[in-house]
């Protein structure tokens, strides 16, 4: 049965560090309105959609940096964005910084419902970069300095489905995706800040736009769900920032996308009910996954070579014959 949901991929241009809250919530406002004229009923905003990307910058005292976040949502600035939506009837999905009353930080983001209310909130879960000032760089990545993790995945019932959402570094990691998708997750909700340029490997920076479409589009297929993926792109405080906004169908075609680095919506009719065509057939997890097998990815973080491939590895000449495994008995 078909049950659609028209989502508009709503990727922004650049902030830059001098934008005033209100000036970015007047432009993601108008992202609003334009979505609601094409029919949406829900609108994808970026991670970090009311500021700056601030951790590219070091400051020896975080507080410093504590006016990036957000203490309470919709606070003064950011209620006209809620109320609008209120008043068209579109629900949307916000990214920005949070500070909480105990004094945590977060990469967070909202899903909020055509009346104006929260129905869901999530933290990031995979903070990339680095936690030290490393000035050898061109710009810093500084999120594992300025957030704490987030606890998990989860999804809400909203806009007649499962939502999900995930934040910018999470899409390059499968498990995000296969625990949303575990938790029968029909439309994740990505928001990103790109940078071209990856400084340990300068290699990687051609091929960031086809990197960000082959996990968003793997992620999709191999789950069965929609994914939104939505940039702030273009350049930022000299930092160009990768567009390439996508909606991608649990197929894992890409159904509509941005072909600009500003303030540009992508729009597509999004029906919830495609996701059965594969969580029911080729990805039904219930009768083909072998969780039995897969318990190496829980209980361990980093890379271990099993013990017999290092010596195989370091005695090439030994003939006593590779090890196979698993042993037969
Ligand atoms: N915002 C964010 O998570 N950006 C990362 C940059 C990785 S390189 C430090 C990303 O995965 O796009």
């Amino acid at each position: 049965m078909s049950r659609i949901v028209t989502v508009g991929a709503a990727q922004t241009g650049p902030i830059q560090r001098d934008d005033t809250r209100t000036e970015v919530v007047e432009r993601l406002v108008a992202l609003l309105r334009q979505g609601a004229d094409a029919g949406c009923d829900l609108i994808v905003f970026p991670e970090l959609a009311l500021t700056t990307f601030f951790p590219r910058w070091w400051v020896e005292d975080r507080a410093e940096f504590d006016h990036f976040f957000e203490t309470v949502i919709p606070g003064p600035e950011t209620r006209p964005l809620f109320d609008e939506a209120a008043r068209l009837g579109v629900g949307f999905h916000l990214g920005y910084a949070e500070l909480t009353p105990e004094g945590q930080h977060f990469n967070t983001a909202i899903v909020v419902d055509r009346q104006g209310t929260v129905i869901g909130k999530y933290r990031k879960v995979h903070l990339p970069g680095h936690h030290d000032h490393q000035p050898w760089r061109e710009f810093q990545h500084l999120e594992r300095y300025y957030f704490d993790p987030g606890a998990g995945f989860g999804v809400f019932a909203g806009f007649g489905g499962v939502l999900g959402m995930a934040i910018c570094n999470d899409r390059r990691w499968s498990e995000t995706y296969r625990v949303l998708g575990l938790k029968g997750c029909e439309l994740a909700m990505i928001g990103y800040n790109t940078p071209i340029h990856y400084a340990p490997d300068p290699s990687q920076d051609v091929l960031q736009g086809f990197h960000n479409r082959l996990c968003l589009q793997s992620g999709a297929y191999q789950n069965g769900m929609w994914v939104v993926g939505v940039a702030k792109a273009g350049e930022e405080e000299g930092c160009d920032l990768l567009g390439e906004s996508v909606i991608i169908a649990p197929s894992g075609e890409i159904r509509a996308s941005c072909s600009t680095v500003g303030d540009e919506l992508a729009v597509a009719e999004c029906d919830l009910g495609l996701c059965a065509n594969y969580k029911e057939t080729l990805f039904d997890f219930g009768y083909y996954r072998r969780p039995e097998v897969y318990g190496t990815i829980t209980a361990q973080q980093g890379v271990v070579v099993p013990p017999d491939v290092v010596a195989a590895l370091e005695n090439p000449d030994d003939d006593t014959g590779g090890a196979i495994w698993p042993p037969s008995n």
